[in-house]
């Protein structure tokens, strides 16, 4: 009884080892899937949809699920999808291929993209304190437009609302309120709100003006 069961044992592991060959074997012969992708740009602004295009091969068979992660929080399964980034920063994106012959055989590659807001309205004035004038300088974002200053007094009230021209880069200010009163001397903040390019409200820092006459 011993003898048959010793040989039971070995016929057991026999066939262990050789289901085990066989399944090394099926895995070895399967050349991993490469994923490759290329995109239409990777510096991009902020709600710019941006086109992915796969390029995934597998040597030995077919390219069947794709596994995308943009970085940001979103993911697609399409094999070229798009996507906008709604935030400004450095994302890596990721796409994971799988092969018809299974989802151990992934391969990833991955871009980095740059998204960027143009940079919001540049606002300074001089002199500062002003006594008789004040020189608003502004500089807009590329394609931006229908600037708009504003000029608060110390309570928050709107004193003076001016529409600038998108296409300058300097207004002369007078110290004069909406009504063409001249202000008061005191503290100002002066803020001006503006378009970009893909019709998104921007505007400056808040500048201190100081009139002082
Ligand atoms: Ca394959």
């Amino acid at each position: 009884m011993a003898g048959i069961r010793r040989r039971s044992l070995a016929l057991a592991l026999l066939v262990g080892f050789a289901f085990l060959a066989a399944a090394f074997a099926a895995s070895a012969d399967n050349d991993p899937p490469m994923a490759d992708f290329t995109l239409n740009k990777t510096t991009a602004s902020l709600g710019e949809t941006l086109r992915f295009t796969d390029q995934s091969t597998d040597p030995d068979g077919t390219v069947e699920e794709w596994a995308w992660n943009f970085g940001d929080g979103g993911t697609s399964t399409a094999q070229n999808p798009t996507h906008a980034f709604m935030a400004t920063g450095q994302f890596i994106v990721t796409l994971i291929v799988t092969d018809n012959d299974g989802t151990d055989s992934v391969q990833s590659a991955s871009e980095t993209i740059a998204v960027e807001v143009p940079t919001e309205v540049v606002l300074y004035s001089y002199p500062n304190p002003a006594s008789t004038q004040a020189t608003i300088a502004y500089v807009l974002p590329t394609g931006a437009s229908s600037p708009v200053l504003r000029i608060f007094d110390l309570t928050g009230r709107l004193v003076r609302q001016v529409d600038l021209e998108a296409g300058q880069t300097t207004y002369a200010w007078d110290l004069t309120s909406n009504g063409g009163a001249a202000l008061p001397n005191g503290l100002y903040f002066c803020v001006i709100t503006a378009q970009n390019a893909n019709g998104r409200a921007i505007k400056s820092q808040v500048f201190k003006l100081l009139i002082d006459r």
